[in-house]
């Protein structure tokens, strides 16, 4: 199971918004065949290990990572596939939240005669696919807020300055969660301030879709965003009860660039909840939330936060008009800050990535549920 989950992790940022899944058959203690999701409407992990057999798969066993479907979707079942084969034991790391799988699949090689061990590793198995088993549910982005700062607290000195915050590896790592996530989220303060491209400058990496929180569409036309706008996708989300015919001109200019322009109701700026429902409605599976300060504040006020990525550098730079990474009003007593739950910490160079899931009422159940 531990290989069929490495194998899943060749299908990211290729698969959105449907599974990764990785699967390997085993005869007489043999690895005889692997296989993955490659690519979105490909064929399944377990059809793709099939195609690979080295030898016959007649009374082997599989592994698994998401139970195997049973429905017609894009490609036939997979439990047919199982079943045609002859396996006589299969391994599965955890069931299929899909409502049209959703424990039929295992279901229906039990009652065919196959045994099916489940949970195998499901810790991992849930983990690795968080987005889908998020978005499937709700119909809105898993999103995870993510940014670096130093030992201290600040994400840039007093002056704005922030290249670099943390060092290449950790830079580097983000780059990979930004081929994991379908889209890229940022504040219109940041894109003022820094001019960023907002891609996933990796081998082999895939360009999220960019959003930009602008309520009044002050993204200027020259920012690098707006002129790459035609190749790399780019949503700018407004808030339209705030604008003037000044703003509707400026949409259909930025239209015309090959901006798509969403539009949120709300007199105090974007209305995050309703921009969620409007991106999750366009296919988008999950968001890196890549601030600013103010954004961050706003996201979580708005509880659209899953899950946050700190980048950790041990410097100091001190300043007490130098940013922390949530701004807004904050808490006022500690008992009511927002927590987070199964942490876990990595070193990168010199520098800590600590990450988490937001501790909700909503997160406890769906981590149960499955
Ligand atoms: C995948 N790859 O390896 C497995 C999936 O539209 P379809 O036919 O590709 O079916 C997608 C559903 O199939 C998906 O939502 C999930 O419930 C199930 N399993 N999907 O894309 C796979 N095993
Ligand atoms: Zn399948």
């Amino acid at each position: 199971m531990r290989r069929a989950l490495e194998l899943a992790e060749n299908g990211m940022g290729h698969t959105s918004p449907n599974p990764m899944v990785g699967c390997v058959i085993v005869k007489k203690g043999r690895i005889i065949a692997e296989g993955w999701h490659e690519y979105y409407g490909g064929l399944h992990a377990e059809r793709n290990a099939f195609k690979n057999c080295t030898e016959d798969p007649a009374g082997a066993e599989l592994y698994v990572t998401l139970e195997p479907c049973c429905h017609y979707g894009k490609t036939p079942p997979c439990t047919e596939a199982i079943l045609e084969h002859g396996i006589k034991h299969v391994y599965v790391g955890c069931q299929d939240p899909n409502p049209k799988v959703g424990g039929n699949g295992i279901r229906i090689l039990r009652e065919h005669g196959v045994a099916v061990t489940v949970g195998l590793l499901k810790q991992e198995c849930l983990q690795m696919n968080e987005i889908f088993f998020h978005y499937i549910r709700e119909k809105t982005p898993f999103t995870a807020m993510k940014y670096a700062m130093t030992l201290d607290g600040k994400i840039a000195a007093f002056t704005g300055d922030s290249r670099w915050v943390t060092g290449e590896e950790a830079r580097r790592d983000v780059h990979l969660l930004r081929k994991k996530y379908s889209g890229i989220m940022a504040g219109i303060g940041t894109v003022l301030a820094d001019d960023p491209m907002l891609n996933c400058r990796i081998e082999e990496g895939v360009d999220p879709v960019r959003i930009i929180c602008d309520s009044r569409l002050r993204i200027p036309m020259e920012s690098r965003l707006v002129r790459t706008a035609r190749d790399i996708p780019l949503i700018v989300a407004g808030a339209e009860e705030l604008w003037t015919d000044a703003e509707h001109r400026k949409a259909e200019q930025l239209e015309a660039a090959g901006v798509r322009i969403l539009r949120t109701p709300g007199r105090d700026g974007v209305d995050l909840s309703s921009l969620m429902r409007q991106l999750g409605g366009e296919g988008i599976d999950s968001v890196l939330l890549e601030g600013g300060a103010q954004l961050n504040a706003s996201a979580l006020k708005a509880g659209i936060v899953h899950r946050v990525y700190a980048y950790i550098a041990p410097k100091l730079i001190g300043g007490m008009n130098a940013k922390g990474p949530v701004a807004g009003e904050g808490i006022a007593r500690m008992k009511d800050a927002v927590l987070l739950s199964d942490i876990r910490i990595r070193t990168l160079g010199e520098d800590l990535c600590l990450t988490g899931r937001i501790r909700t009422e909503a997160a406890k159940e769906e981590s149960e549920a499955v």
